[in-house]
């Protein structure tokens, strides 16, 4: 049986290799099925969607979609029920989390809510063998008027019993001509309950239903990156989980076997109580070259009350120092525009990365994710009402929210601030003799303009 799967993923040039559909396919293939992907990078078309589908001719669609993806996906669906009758299901991050909103959608056959390997294989086993397939746990099926909303299937326990995830199907070569960055995954779950994530939700819906963080055994992942590096010209390995470094254990026996076999660096997300000196400087020795952090906001208050963060700021920059030590670079992940945040708690943020110097610096204009507590508190407070309950683009820099705490227009402000700091920072160690008249520059131009002017400048004299 064939499955057309189709990912729109707006946001970069060629978009990234995604986990979900490449586990989901890996276990269709290795059953006997047909998997294809159409990976939508631009604004799509509609005649380009049709063709393929007409060339794939598969018996079922399925969709993947976080929130600020699902505008598309409501546009290409619609699409597809103009011009073919393949039922639709549509799963991923924003179906799990708001399974309500995503079912009603007209074209929308069904939904499946967490977990897709083992719901996606008895579909379509079902499908080719003409069974009905309206009792398969993970689905909500819609018949008629009504919608049929089966029960939740156990977590899969080993995730080392499923293939590794499939990238021919992304057609990872391709992906590969920007970087050769490839993204591998280490595991699934969080043990944290950041009220802004996701994972408090999949917890709760998962409740019972087996141990939610499972990290893949290091054999598993070593054998995984042996392929990955045969196959293809890879230059850094990527590890996308949300935190790398929960069980220090497993950290040091991977370090030991992946600095045994593979010289190509790598880059981690961490969590700055799970990390130490030691452990920083096992990592760097095996290749980590660069450790990246969540602080989200420099105000403790915030982090502790709203953000459900418990970390102290003391804890932040040791991280930040001991992995510097170590020889790695640095990474800082923020917010701005958060409920119940100051001006003055933002201006916190700005200090602590200007303390902490990090080599990299992202900042995101906060957006509430149905699903999630905060999102709920936005709901409740009024600072999210139908009039500005839009989903955004990825790096908008306009709040949806109303705050009255913080306005539209600071929230701005400080994102530029923040988003500055490393700019600043190197202008400061390399170009000194430039930072008088990025100064001039700044208050007649604005900050975010000079960046962009003093960023071409420093090209120029490099
Ligand atoms: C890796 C990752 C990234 C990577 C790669 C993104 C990508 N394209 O895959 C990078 C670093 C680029 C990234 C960036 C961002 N990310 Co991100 N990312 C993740 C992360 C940590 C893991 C996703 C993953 O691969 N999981 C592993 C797979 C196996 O699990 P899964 O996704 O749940 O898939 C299963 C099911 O959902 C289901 N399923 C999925 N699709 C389908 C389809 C069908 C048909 C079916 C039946 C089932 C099904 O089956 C799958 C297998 O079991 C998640 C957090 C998380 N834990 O999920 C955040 C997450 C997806 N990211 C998020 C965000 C917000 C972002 C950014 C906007 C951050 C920012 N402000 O900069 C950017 C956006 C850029 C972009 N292009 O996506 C949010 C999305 C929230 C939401 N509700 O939309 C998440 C959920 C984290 C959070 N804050 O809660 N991200
Ligand atoms: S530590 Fe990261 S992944 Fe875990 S709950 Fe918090 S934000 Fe989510």
């Amino acid at each position: 049986m064939r499955v057309l799967f189709i990912y729109p993923d707006i946001c970069s040039v060629k978009g990234s290799f995604y986990h979900g559909i490449g586990y989901i396919s890996a276990v269709l293939k290795k059953h006997g099925h047909e998997t294809n992907l159409i990976h939508i990078t631009e604004i799509p078309k509609k005649e380009d969607i049709t063709k393929k589908i007409k060339d794939f001719n598969p018996a079922i669609i399925g969709f993947t979609s976080t929130t600020n993806q699902f505008q598309f996906v409501d546009q290409v669906a619609e699409w597809v029920k103009q011009d073919f009758n393949i039922p639709i299901i549509c799963g991923g991050i924003h179906t799990t989390m708001d399974p309500d909103s995503v079912i009603s959608n007209k074209n929308i056959d069904m939904i499946c809510i967490g977990e897709g390997e083992y719901a996606m294989l008895e579909l379509m086993n079902a499908i080719e063998e003409n069974k009905s397939y309206d009792k398969i746990q993970n689905l909500w099926i819609k018949q008629g008027s009504k919608i049929k909303k089966n029960t939740i299937r156990p977590l899969i326990k080993n995730l080392e019993s499923l293939p590794h995830a499939d990238r021919d199907v992304f057609n990872f070569s391709s992906l590969l001509e920007e970087s050769k960055r490839a993204d591998v995954i280490i595991g699934r779950g969080c043990p944290f309950a950041c009220s802004y994530c996701l994972n408090h939700k999949i917890k709760e819906i998962y409740k019972g239903k087996g141990e939610f963080v499972r990290i893949r055994p290091v054999n598993d992942i070593i054998s995984e990156i042996r392929d990955l590096v045969k196959k293809y010209e890879i230059d850094i390995i990527n590890f996308v989980d949300d935190t790398c470094t929960l069980d220090s254990g497993w950290v040091k026996q991977f370090c030991e076997k992946y600095s045994k076999e593979f010289s190509i660096p790598f880059e981690m997300n961490m969590r700055v109580e799970t990390v130490n000196k030691e452990m920083l400087q096992l990592l760097k020795n095996a290749g980590c070259r660069e450790a990246r952090f969540g602080i989200e906001s420099g105000s403790e208050w915030l982090r502790k009350n709203i953000l459900k963060r418990y970390m102290s700021n003391e804890k932040i920059i040791q991280a930040f120092q001991d992995a510097r030590d170590a020889g790695m670079k640095t990474y800082s992940y923020n917010m701005v525009g958060m409920p119940f945040e100051t001006p003055e708690m933002c201006q916190e943020t700005v200090e602590i990365n200007r303390k902490i110097k990090p080599d990299y610096i992202q900042v995101s204009v906060f957006y509430p994710y149905p699903g999630t507590e905060l999102y709920n508190i936005c709901r409740e407070n009024n600072f999210l009402t139908k009039e500005n309950d839009k989903i955004t683009g990825y790096f908008e820099t306009e709040s949806v929210l109303n705050l009255p705490t913080l306005s539209k227009k600071q929230i701005k402000n400080f994102w530029t601030e923040i988003d500055c700091i490393v700019f600043e920072n190197t202008l400061e160690k390399d170009y000194r003799k430039l930072k008088p008249l990025y100064r001039i520059s700044s208050k007649i131009l604005g900050k975010r303009k000079s960046k962009a002017l003093f960023t071409w400048i420093k090209k120029r004299v490099a």
